[in-house]
């Protein structure tokens, strides 16, 4: 028996395992089995990686069919570690963009808006607030930290996108220096050439779900709505006290804060 493998051919390149994608919520829900195909099935993937290569049918962008609950709860300006999990290196670069819309109302103009472009955190100034992060002949699993927008608040939802440009077909040239890695950025993989345009090599994209709750953010039925009860519920208090309580304590400042502080 022969076993023929191409670069690039085979069903098995990258997915974003933490924060959990909806692709790998879904291959751990045993409702899919190529969570690391999202690269458009050869094209130019959505913004949430379809088609997925050998499943053209699945639509990871559709959230009323592929939604699995918030992976993260996450803070304005926290440092988030995110981890990828390459089954096939193709080399290049990749980059988290954060879009601070329901994901009902995600568009790739949302996650193209530079300030919501996550940077690394990292030590050096070679790395340090860069957007890209690139990989070497010898990643597998690998795990980045980046920097959510100061004054991001998604009460019901943002997602956080995957956006890896592999570099097996062609490299792409070096950004901004503000925005890139010198000595890193601009390098050929195998001898390949330059890109005459990104749809000459592979991308992906997958998407990630999390909420944000910021000052004022406990809007009616959003996650930090939910989040603040459940912690007040834990504390062993009545439903009714713990939803008036949240609210004085999310609105401290605000009108809602102090109507909900008369309330409670
Ligand atoms: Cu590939």
């Amino acid at each position: 028996m022969a076993l023929l493998f191409f670069t690039g051919a085979v069903f098995g390149h990258g997915y974003l395992k933490e924060p959990v994608s909806r692709n790998y919520a879904a291959r751990l829900n045993n409702k899919f089995w190529c969570e690391h195909c999202g690269q458009g099935n050869g094209g130019v993937p959505d913004v949430c990686g379809n088609p997925f290569q050998g499943s053209t049918d699945k639509n990871f962008t559709d959230p009323s069919l592929w939604f699995d609950g918030f992976k993260a709860n996450w803070t304005s300006g926290q440092a988030v570690d995110v981890t990828i999990y390459l089954s096939t290196n193709h080399g290049g670069r990749m980059a988290m963009r954060l879009c601070p819309l329901d994901r009902f109302s995600i568009t790739p103009a949302c996650f193209e808006q530079p300030q919501n472009h996550l940077r690394r955190v990292a030590p050096g100034t070679k790395y340090d607030g860069k957007i890209y992060w690139y990989l070497k002949p010898s990643d597998s699993q690998i795990t980045q930290t980046f920097r959510l927008p100061a004054g991001v608040t998604c009460a019901s939802g943002c997602v956080l996108q995957w956006w890896w440009v592999g570099y097996q077909n062609c490299y792409l040239p070096c950004a901004s220096p503000a925005d890139d890695v010198e000595g890193e950025c601009g390098v050929s993989v195998n001898g390949s050439g330059q890109c005459d345009s990104i749809t000459r090599t592979e991308q992906f994209n997958n998407c990630a779900d999390g909420y944000a709750c910021g000052e004022c953010a406990g809007r009616a039925g959003s996650a930090c709505e939910a989040e603040q009860c459940v912690a007040c519920l834990r504390a062993g208090r009545d439903a009714y006290g713990c939803y008036t309580a949240s609210y004085a304590a999310l609105c401290n400042g605000g009108p809602a804060g102090r109507r909900m502080r008369r309330l409670a």
